[in-house]
């Protein structure tokens, strides 16, 4: 543990209505009600307000926005002390359609928030990602840590590469007080249909077969976002500057594997599901190595039994229909037209 601890005293919270930005403005919240937040989300197609309700309003502002937008982040970043950029575009599929707002909200909105922060001498963290990494074998007895190179292989990837050597660039040559999470992939409530889980689990409510994309045997490192949350705060809080720290719970599962789980949980027959056509790129696997944050900041993930995350998971989505039932008509047709 680090003596020096850092309690902020306002957030802005970044993408705060997206999946992990919104868990991490209710951890935030209900862990440490002193702290101030406010949430600066666009509200694309990923954002919605909702994953807001339920938490106390007293200390929370949303305010609706881009983060390319300089004036009003010069704004927002004046009145915090600390920034926490959960803002981005965030799917690999659609990147491969469209990569231009990947390039916008994810290098351009990165650019804008941290020379924000440079000018007035705010906190920042930024919340990245193990695909930037590339990918593992199967074999591999390797998993990512932070000294790895970089070799993304998606436009997502790319661009989210690209932010991260500009956090760095910004904390070396202009000192910015800057840290970097890199994160495997996250599941639990609020997650956007349009991700592997939620589509697999919102298609068998609706009777529908689920999608394997390839040969099923592409390898997750699997955490739920509250521990994402955790060893966010922990970071932001505890984290050297300067630094990178990989976040990851030692869950690894092929598609394969989770899709059947799922299946098995709604009395479906294992090979109840339509093999697809695989996603261009595909990266086969990933694996994180947590140590240094386990080890320098004490952090540890509390949902280590996926099995039971999945299943709480898959009630979540039974028990919210309203909350994905229109999110869902779109993002099917979307795949359709992007032949998925
Ligand atoms: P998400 O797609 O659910 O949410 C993204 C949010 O950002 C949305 O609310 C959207 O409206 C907002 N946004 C997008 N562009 C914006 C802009 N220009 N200005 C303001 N707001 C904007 O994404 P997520 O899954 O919550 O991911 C959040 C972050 O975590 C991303 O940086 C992503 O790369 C990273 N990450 C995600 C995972 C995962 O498994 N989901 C894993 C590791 C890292
Ligand atoms: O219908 C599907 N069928 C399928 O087989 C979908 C949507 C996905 N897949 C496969 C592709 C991947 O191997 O499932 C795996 C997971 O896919 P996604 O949910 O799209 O996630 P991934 O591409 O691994 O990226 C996620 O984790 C890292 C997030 O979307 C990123 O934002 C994060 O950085």
């Amino acid at each position: 543990m680090f003596e020096t601890c850092f309690i902020p005293r306002h957030v802005l919270v970044a993408g705060g209505c997206g999946f992990i930005g919104s868990n991490l403005v209710r951890y935030i919240v209900r862990e440490h009600p002193d702290v101030a937040v406010t949430v600066l989300d666009k509200l694309t197609y990923a954002g919605n307000p909702e994953n807001l309700s339920g938490i106390p309003g007293e200390n929370l502002r949303l305010v609706v926005g881009d983060i390319c937008d300089a004036e009003l982040v010069g704004r927002l970043v004046a009145e915090a002390d600390a920034v926490v950029n959960c803002a981005a575009e965030t799917h690999n599929d659609n990147s491969i359609n469209d990569p231009t707002p990947f390039l916008d909200s994810n290098v351009r909105g990165t650019f804008t928030l941290i020379d924000a922060c440079r000018l007035r001498g705010v906190r920042y963290h930024h919340v990245s990602t193990d695909e930037v990494y590339g990918e593992l074998t199967l074999d591999d007895p390797h998993r990512f840590n932070e000294d790895d190179p970089y070799r993304p292989s998606s436009p997502y990837s790319s661009t989210k590469a690209a932010s991260d050597l500009l956090v760095r660039a910004w904390a070396r040559t202009y000192g910015l007080k800057a840290t970097i999470s890199g994160c495997s992939n996250n599941y639990g409530p609020y997650q956007h249909v349009e991700k592997f889980i939620p589509r697999q689990i919102t298609s068998l409510i609706d009777g529908e077969r689920p999608k394997l994309y390839g040969d099923g045997r592409n390898v997750r490192d699997w955490i739920h976002v509250d521990d994402h949350s955790s060893a966010v705060w922990g970071i932001l809080t505890l984290g050297r500057l300067g630094e990178t720290y990989l976040v990851g719970a030692g869950s690894e599962r092929n598609n394969l594997s989770v899709l059947r789980e799922i299946l098995s949980a709604f009395g479906r027959a294992e090979d109840d599901f339509d093999w697809v056509r695989d996603r261009p790129g595909h990266d086969r696997r990933y694996a994180i190595d947590a140590s240094k944050l386990i080890r320098e900041l004490g952090w540890k993930p509390v949902h280590v039994d996926f099995s039971a995350g999945l299943f709480d998971t898959i009630e979540w989505y039974r028990s919210n229909e309203g909350w994905w039932r229109v999110a869902k008509r779109e993002t099917e047709a979307r795949y359709a037209a992007m032949g998925f």
